[in-house]
């Protein structure tokens, strides 16, 4: 039987056999090396290349358990997810998704252009560089991948259809679990938080009922507000940049669901980075961060704006005060979600380096109270956040006060 007419988990090798046999994207003569590089919390990742030509791909596969714990269990459908939604993503923002040259429902994988003259976005912020043009790209980015998959834009009964086929319950349920639910009461017994700041932690957000009260509010808008195909996971290490260039990955966790969820998601990850810099003192980076995340914010409302002015289709959505009204709830959204994915990353089970590289004790103490004093703010009086500025001025006030 041919080797790859049934399931199973690829290893370097598997992967070279794999990509002589299905594409014919290197020479016949090509000399290939396969490395897996990985350092996600869910997929198997391997870096082909030809040592001839130096043509390179990327192979990506799902296993049925997430890497980070053999007790998540996971279904590889994901990455069919993954490679439609780079695909839709290809044509809707041009220039910022990675081309995919092979889905395989049987292997449960795909390979894909290799961006390895790009850099995960969160590495560079870890060693405090910086990209003028970030703000731009993703604000483009966002407003059109996401405005074009909503009921303001597309036909009711397409998005309907859209709907059913973007259901994506097990890795939703991760993200219900991990960013909606267990920081706010570790019911699964999984949280890790350090020594230092654990008694902070159980009387600030444990103890909290109003907080609490308000991420379950912002749970079941997670849960039923289909609004838009979202990316799910739109953090720091899914984005690949260069200077002038700057590609999402990793879609696998998309669903039609709240646009605030991405935008929320991008704002977290730039403070996380921003208090990354502030730990190690580092002015012109802070400037840079603080710059940014008000430029992220600013230019998502105004090509926001723009683009229901030039596209938007639904009747009712033309009524005078509608815009104004559905973009408060968005961004209401947005600040809830910064709020939780800067709580969640803090206390749960998936980190992110920008805090855990903190080696000072006193110092990542710190850095996790700013993180979590701002993120209460941004869950509990959410609508209050409507400019960057305002996110700005929270951020300044968290840092000042801890
Ligand atoms: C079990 S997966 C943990 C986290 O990694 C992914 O990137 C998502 O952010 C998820 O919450
Ligand atoms: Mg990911």
């Amino acid at each position: 039987m041919a080797k790859f007419a049934t399931y199973f988990l690829m290893d370097s090798e598997d992967v070279l056999s794999y990509v002589k046999e299905k594409i014919s994207f290197f020479d016949e003569n090509s000399e290939l090396e396969c490395e897996e590089i990985g350092d996600g919390n869910l997929n198997y990742v391997y870096h082909v290349v030809d040592r001839l030509s130096n043509k390179s791909v990327i192979v990506k596969q799902a296993g049925d358990t997430a890497r980070i714990s053999e007790d998540i269990k996971l279904s590889t459908n994901r990455i069919k997810i993954e490679s439609n939604v780079l695909k839709m993503h290809g044509e809707l923002a041009k220039g910022h998704a990675p081309d995919v040259y092979l889905y395989d429902d049987v292997m449960n994988c795909c390979v894909m252009e290799d961006l390895s003259d790009h850099t995960i976005l969160r590495d560079a912020l870890l060693e405090f560089k910086t990209f003028p043009k970030l703000a731009d790209h993703i604000s483009t980015f966002m407003v059109q991948t996401l405005l074009p998959t909503t009921d303001l834009v597309m036909n009711h009964k397409e998005k309907k259809l859209q709907v059913k086929e973007y259901i994506n319950p097990e890795l939703c349920e991760i993200s219900e679990d991990l960013v909606y639910t267990e920081p706010f009461n570790d019911y699964n017994n999984r949280n890790e938080l350090i020594a230092s700041n654990k008694e902070w932690i159980e009387r600030e957000i444990y103890g909290d009922s109003e907080l609490r009260l308000e991420a379950a509010k912002l749970k079941f808008d997670f849960m039923n507000h289909a609004q838009a195909l979202i990316h799910g996971d739109l953090h720091t290490g899914s984005l690949f940049v260069t200077q002038n260039s700057t590609k999402v990955i990793d879609p696998e966790f998309a669903f039609y669901g709240p646009i605030g969820y991405d935008v929320g998601n991008v704002i977290a990850n730039l403070v996380f980075a921003l208090v990354h810099g502030d730990a190690y003192n580092k002015k012109d980076f802070v400037g840079w961060a603080e710059k940014t995340i008000v430029e992220v914010v600013d230019q998502f409302i105004e090509k926001f704006d723009r683009y229901w002015d030039e596209h938007v289709t639904e009747l009712m959505a033309k009524e005078s005060g509608f815009k104004e009204w559905y973009l408060e709830q968005v961004l209401c959204d947005t600040a809830g979600v910064a709020g939780l994915e800067l709580t969640r990353r803090i206390i749960g089970l998936a980190k992110v380096k920008d805090i855990t590289s903190i080696e000072e004790t006193d110092a990542r103490v710190r850095a996790e109270r700013i993180c979590l004093t701002f993120a209460k703010q941004l869950i509990k009086v959410r609508h209050a956040f409507k400019t960057g500025n305002v996110y700005l001025q929270a951020l300044k006030q968290s840092i000042q006060n801890n």
